[in-house]
């Protein structure tokens, strides 16, 4: 029999990211964390990290957390990702995070705790799961979509309300919309983070 043809690779998207990750005011140390790698091969790893709490420890956690993923594979499914990463962190505090792994126009993330994940132009149909990544997860959800060219996605902690709507940004490149997004939006009790992310042909 004649072996399956391979699909052909859809074009991958050109992704453009600008992010904003900032210590909770009288912080010095950042609980919160932002991780992007690019293979320049259509394959990227987007994440956000949330430490239990904040200051020194919270931020020694999610350094512990983006030292795991920077070791990782950029083909790596997320579900492995989520499964090293919930490894990397037994013993600690715990954390939240969020991570999506981009290969040409498909994206795959999970999501365990509460770091949000807002999309513009395309659906990601991502559904958190409860727990904590380093303590207990009962199921990690993950969502698989495709993303169109125009595309963007945004990776929010909780210290950063949610009274907004990428589409009312849409204006704004994302650096600027990263800036509008905590100026108006940052919460004073907590470490504040957005990562944004375009996506073009
Ligand atoms: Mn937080």
């Amino acid at each position: 029999m004649a072996p399956l043809q391979p699909k052909p690779a859809a074009r991958p998207l050109r992704v453009q990211t600008a992010h904003l990750c900032l210590p909770k005011p009288g912080e010095r140390e950042n609980g919160d964390a932002v991780l992007v790698r690019e293979d320049g091969e259509g394959r990227s790893m987007l994440v956000v990290i949330d430490a239990l709490g904040h200051g020194p420890g919270a931020a020694e956690v999610s350094l512990a957390g983006t030292e795991c993923l920077s070791a990782l594979p950029l083909d790596t499914p997320v579900l492995q990702v989520m499964h090293a990463l919930h490894h990397a962190l037994k013993g600690s505090r715990g954390a939240a995070a969020t991570v999506c792994m981009l290969s040409g126009s498909r994206i795959e993330c999970c999501a365990v705790g509460n770091v949000h994940l807002l999309s513009a132009g395309s659906e990601v149909p991502l559904v958190l799961s409860p727990g904590i990544l380093g303590h207990q997860v009962a199921k990690f959800r993950v969502s698989d979509s495709a993303l169109r060219a125009g595309a963007r996605i945004a990776l929010i902690s909780d210290g950063v309300s949610l009274r907004f709507s990428l589409d009312q940004l849409r204006h704004l490149a994302a650096a600027e919309a990263c800036e509008f997004i905590i100026r108006r939006y940052r919460r004073q009790e907590d470490d504040a983070t957005v990562l944004l992310a375009d996506f073009s042909n």
